[in-house]
């Protein structure tokens, strides 16, 4: 069954890969399963139709015949557990790759996005500054562990898997920041995903999605 995949009409990022489809695509293509897209404003994706997919009105939705998923995470470990090549088939191996896809959205990517919304929400306010600099010192905490356990292994948990792909891809939220120019082996981590074959069809899709859309 042919998947459907919900992303952003126009996405805010303006291609560069960002928003949450983009972990969702980058499985698709790590596990060669095709699919379909439906783009919806952000008007849509308020209103009923959409909201049967995603009840927070939100991107990514995915639909797989009757199945309906949303929540990006759900969504890769779904893809994950139905097609080769993106969970260890060792039973253990396989425990501790979802620990890790656990670790990229509740560990690593909530001081993240904490930071993300502190620097447009509080732009002008007095204290922004103090604020910034105390969320950039929890994001380093965790990045910090994070280099110190990839070391000079190439991904997560031996081989690649689900979870370098959220990893990955939340990790490249701070591109802009400045965090990750002190952490050679993440900067290194992170062009690992981004070599991979699978990774650059993703990446190329969602750019020609968004170029489609504002007629360029
Ligand atoms: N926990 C959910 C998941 O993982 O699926 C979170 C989904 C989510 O935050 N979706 C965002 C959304 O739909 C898009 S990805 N926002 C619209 C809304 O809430 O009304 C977040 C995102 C948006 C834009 C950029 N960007 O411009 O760089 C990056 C990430």
């Amino acid at each position: 069954m042919r998947p459907t995949l919900t992303v952003f009409e126009s996405s805010p990022d303006r291609g560069r890969g960002l928003a949450r489809d983009m972990r969702v695509r980058w499985a698709l293509e790590e596990t060669a399963v095709p699919y379909d897209v439906r783009l919806v404003s952000f008007d849509a994706m308020k209103q009923a139709a959409h909201l049967a997919r995603n009840p927070f009105g939100q991107i990514p939705a995915y639909e797989e015949g009757d199945l309906v998923l949303f929540e990006s995470g759900a969504i890769v470990l779904h893809i994950a557990q139905h097609h080769p090549g993106l969970l260890p088939e060792d039973a253990d191996a396989r425990a501790r790759a979802i620990v890790w896809m656990f670790a990229a959205l509740n560990t690593v990517e909530t001081p993240i996005v904490e930071r993300e919304a502190a620097t447009y929400a509080e732009r002008g306010k007095a204290w922004q500054a103090e604020h910034l600099a105390m969320l950039d010192a929890r994001v380093r905490v965790r990045l910090q562990a994070l280099a110190r356990h990839l070391g000079d292994s190439a991904w997560l948990d031996g081989a690649f898997s689900a979870a370098d792909v959220l990893m990955v891809l939340v990790l490249r939220r701070l591109e802009g920041s400045g965090l990750l120019e002190d952490f050679p082996t993440l900067q290194a981590y992170i062009a690992r995903g981004q070599a991979r074959p699978a990774y650059r069809r993703a990446f190329e899709a969602q750019r020609a999605a968004f170029e489609a859309t504002r007629g360029g």
